[in-house]
């Protein structure tokens, strides 16, 4: 994925940023975007995601953290794809631990099971690592994301979800904090319950190894496009299990082995 080029022009770069936003925003599903414009290069997909980004930030939207997606086997193998890909958080994506997800406001959404860290200093690539990740990492904690795909029956390719801000909806955060010295992230576990039934379960290494990994994957990302990872960010590295479809009524808990766990209801 080393295209630096455009095949697209910037005023369909940014028509497409707005039919896909329009998307999210009135809860309507579109065909995958590559579907019309097969030649799209991987810039081109970057920059109608941060196309999307800016109309956030325009529309008066803080933006308050960072995403991969797809760092799990668990996750390439449900999606068909096999390379991460980053997106952003908007604060309105933003769920209280205990909080509600309000499913008229999405499609088709599911959930997944993540960990997210919290930086203390600048990431910088190209050539971060786990060691300088670590290095950098204030604390990590608990999180899970609701994705929902703007593209129909949730079916697309890599660079129709890149555009798609990695199908980003909503996220929630536990309350637990922990110090990068007090884990092991790698044998970190974690069991996904809906209703009390545990459906999904994985561990850190899932992750590219080690979760780490899936942040200086985002910095030598965001290096390609002269950015940074700012001290002070949070990140989720992507879910540690597959994602799994949420209906009215469900009562999701992640369950995090010595991290407590994260809650949400689904209304
Ligand atoms: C893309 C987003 C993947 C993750 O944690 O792997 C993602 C998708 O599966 O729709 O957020
Ligand atoms: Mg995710």
């Amino acid at each position: 994925m080393s295209e630096t080029d455009n095949h697209l022009t910037t005023s369909q770069i940014n028509d497409l940023a707005q039919h896909l936003e329009s998307a999210e925003l009135n809860g309507v599903d579109v065909h995958k975007i590559t579907d019309d414009y097969p030649d799209m290069t991987w810039k081109d997909a970057y920059d109608i995601q941060w196309a999307i980004r800016a109309r956030k930030v325009a529309a008066g939207h803080q933006m308050v953290g960072l995403k991969m997606g797809l760092t799990s086997w668990a996750k390439m193998k449900q999606m068909g794809v096999d390379t991460p890909c980053y997106g952003f958080l908007a604060d309105y994506f933003a769920v209280p631990d205990g909080g509600e997800i309000h499913m008229d406001e999405l499609t088709h959404p599911k959930i997944e099971a993540e960990i997210a860290f919290v930086t203390n200093s600048i990431l910088r690539g190209p050539d971060v690592d786990i060691d300088v990740v670590l290095g950098a990492t204030d604390y990590v904690l608990p999180a899970m994301e609701v994705i929902d795909s703007r593209y129909r029956d949730f079916k697309f390719d890599l660079k129709s979800v890149v555009a798609d801000n990695t199908s980003a909806a909503r996220f929630v955060t536990g309350q637990n904090t922990a110090k990068i010295r007090d884990l092991d992230l790698e044998t970190l576990s974690v069991e996904l319950e809906i209703n009390g039934e545990v459906v999904e379960s994985g561990t850190g290494a899932a992750i590219l190894g080690h979760p780490a990994k899936a942040i200086a994957m985002l910095a030598n990302m965001l290096a390609e496009r002269g950015k940074v990872i700012p001290a002070g960010t949070f990140v989720m590295c992507g879910a540690m299990t597959a994602a799994v479809t949420v209906n009215k009524g469900d009562h999701v808990r992640a369950r995090y082995e010595g991290l407590g766990h994260v809650d949400v209801h689904c209304v």
